[in-house]
């Protein structure tokens, strides 16, 4: 197997076990060359904090990407996460469209929502850029919140196959794309992950342990693009991500005190022996 370079490009958020601090570690462990282009650094993430620094890094962007282009830098893989403002967006599309080879995987996860919201600081213009980007990208990665921002559809807490059918179909109705759709749930007892490639629909419903643990779709993106990288179809990627997730989940439950992230750590090595 080839030895694969990813760019991955999401702030850092020095404590909270999410964005850079969860994507750098796991693309390691899945054995891919790593880089990084931050996009913002925060004191923590915003989910839960209050009075957290936000130093933007969009002037870097293109300074950065001048100096690779100069080096003839480039990369098999992009994973994006966390964004911090619309400007970052097109300067994302930018090093995508410049640093890449004709065979390089586009990831993009438009971690901007959840629960219904969009996240504190973010809006309907970044939500359309957001959309925008995914337009561009091979695989994405949304829960159901981030679809129907969008798409700009209604957000339904409960819901069937069909509504699920519709998000899908217009995720893919301008471009080509596999559709990872996450937090997908039609029982009380379980949730799911619907993988919709080629408008073809495979669903791998697992446990569900507890209303959700912060910084949970960081992890299941970041398992899913090193494992994809690393060989393995997208079906069998979200497996991996979204079991890995169960096994954070399970470290973490129980731990009032650690709330704003999940314990990844302890069961990196079960990753490693999975891809191994
Ligand atoms: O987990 C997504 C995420 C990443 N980065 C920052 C965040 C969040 C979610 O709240 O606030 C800064």
């Amino acid at each position: 197997m080839a030895y694969k370079r990813i760019l991955t490009i999401q702030d850092i958020s020095c404590l909270g076990q999410c964005s850079l601090t969860v994507a750098l570690p796991i693309l390691s462990a899945c054995g891919l060359e790593t880089c990084v282009l931050p996009s913002a650094v925060l004191s923590t993430h915003t989910g839960g904090f209050t009075g957290y620094t936000f130093r933007d890094l969009t002037d870097d962007m293109p300074e950065i990407l001048t100096h690779w282009k100069k080096e003839q830098i480039s990369f098999d893989g992009f994973y994006t996460g966390y964004l911090g403002s619309t400007k970052q967006i097109d300067y994302v599309k930018e090093v995508m469209n410049n640093v890449g080879k004709d065979t390089s995987v586009k990831i993009v996860d438009p971690a901007m929502a959840d629960g219904g919201k969009l996240y504190p600081g973010f809006d309907e213009v970044f939500a359309e850029a957001m959309g925008s980007l995914c337009e561009e990208a091979d695989i994405i990665l949304p829960n159901i919140t981030e679809a129907c921002f969008i798409t700009k559809s209604e957000y339904m807490e409960k819901y069937d196959e069909d509504y699920i059918e519709m998000l899908l179909e217009k995720l893919t109705e301008k471009s080509d794309k596999t559709v990872i759709l996450t937090g997908v749930s039609f029982d009380d007892d379980s949730t799911g992950v619907m993988v919709f490639e080629n408008k073809k629909k495979q669903y791998y419903k697992h446990q569900k342990i507890t209303k959700g643990c912060h910084g949970t779709g960081d992890i299941f993106a970041s398992v899913f693009a090193g494992s994809y990288m690393k060989g393995k179809d997208a079906y069998a990627s979200a497996v991996i991500a979204a079991d890995y997730v169960v096994d954070c989940i399970k470290e973490t439950i129980g731990d009032e005190s650690h709330w704003y992230g999940a314990k990844f750590e302890p069961v990196l090595g079960r990753l490693i022996e999975k891809l191994a």
